[in-house]
């Protein structure tokens, strides 16, 4: 029961700093001598740092080194505290400082539209514990900062084997929670509450698209999108919807809350796209949290291999 276990940790059982520290530093040694611990697919190792804030609870996994980018990590601190959730308000340190309230626990999901098995499904029942890999991405948010994050969570495209949707179902569309009395940004009007998000039916199969139930080999701090979010990353982090209560299986293409909000600066693909511009800024540069210059913006965000072929023919210019 991963979700049980993650939200009833108390203070008393969290991992006391100095033994992390140890394991670090046990971890560190091991690879210099060249034991080779971190091959064996349980352990991974950070760079030092990282872990400042460590805390939640530890999840096993495997790495996925077919689907990790070897950029510099984000620190721990930075991943955890410069946040866009605007549930728990506009600013980036608003989610961190408003995110704890956020129960999340019990957790289940709605599954409906042209499925085959439409019902509300326990959290437990959708993911395999056994099952959680790791996966570095880099994270891209519109607004022209980035970050590289290791994720633990499963490919989005087991959840809908499992869920099996029907011919007819060309897109999926997700939801966030809504619960404005312990989503404090709620209370106000700033999007058109729930979070609303969406991908093409072939998008969300591309096994590229995951589904994040953790970070830094943690369960997901609340901040980041608990108990379960999407992380689609060749698209800018808006379309990486948090907290997710709802899967809808449509015809029509869905309308996300950034498109009905403005129409002509969010588009329903948003995929990173140097070439083309954000109507109040460029998008041809970026800057990686940490560091003090900016770098050039890679087509699709560097995933370009994995998903070009998404987009053959298609005029990204019209098609935003
Ligand atoms: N429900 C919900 N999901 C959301 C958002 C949000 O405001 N609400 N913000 C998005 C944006 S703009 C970005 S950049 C990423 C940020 O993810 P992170 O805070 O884990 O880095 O989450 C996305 N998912
Ligand atoms: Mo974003």
């Amino acid at each position: 029961m991963l979700i049980k276990k993650s939200v009833s940790i108390r203070s008393s059982e969290i991992t006391p700093r100095d033994i992390y520290e140890q394991r670090r530093k046990f971890l560190k040694t091991s690879i210099h001598a060249g034991i080779g611990l971190a091959t064996s697919g349980l352990l991974t190792t950070y760079s030092p740092g990282v872990f400042a804030g460590y805390g939640l609870k530890r999840l096993k996994h495997t790495k996925n080194s077919r689907f990790t980018v070897d950029d510099e990590l984000t620190k721990y601190k930075d991943v955890t505290t410069y946040n866009n959730f605007y549930e728990f308000g506009t600013s980036k340190s608003s989610p961190a400082a408003n995110a704890g309230k956020l129960t999340t626990e019990p957790w289940s999901i709605r599954v409906e539209g042209h499925v085959e098995k439409p019902a509300s499904y326990h959290l437990e029942d959708l993911i395999n514990e056994n099952a959680l890999e790791e996966r570095i991405y880099r994270l891209r948010c519109v607004e022209r900062w980035s970050m590289v994050i290791p994720w633990l969570g499963f490919p989005l495209a087991e959840l809908i084997k499992k869920v099996k949707p029907t011919s007819k179902a060309k897109y999926v569309e997700f939801s966030t929670l809504y619960r404005p009395d312990e989503m404090k940004g709620q209370r106000r009007s700033v999007l058109d509450w729930p979070y609303v998000e969406g991908l093409r039916i072939d998008e969300a199969m591309n096994p590229l698209a995951f589904l994040a139930v953790g970070l830094y080999g943690e369960v997901l701090p609340n901040q980041n999108g608990a108990p379960i979010r999407l992380v689609v990353p060749w698209k800018y982090g808006f379309k990486s919807i948090k907290s997710i209560v709802k899967l809808r299986f449509t015809e029509q293409q869905p309308v996300s809350s950034w498109t009905r909000a403005a129409p002509n600066e969010y588009g329903f693909y948003s995929n990173v796209n140097p070439e083309v511009d954000h109507p109040r800024w460029s998008q041809s540069r970026e800057r990686r949290i940490g560091d003090f210059f900016k770098r050039k913006t890679l087509m699709f965000n560097g995933y370009a291999d994995e998903v070009a072929h998404l987009y053959k023919g298609m005029d990204l210019k019209k098609y935003f």
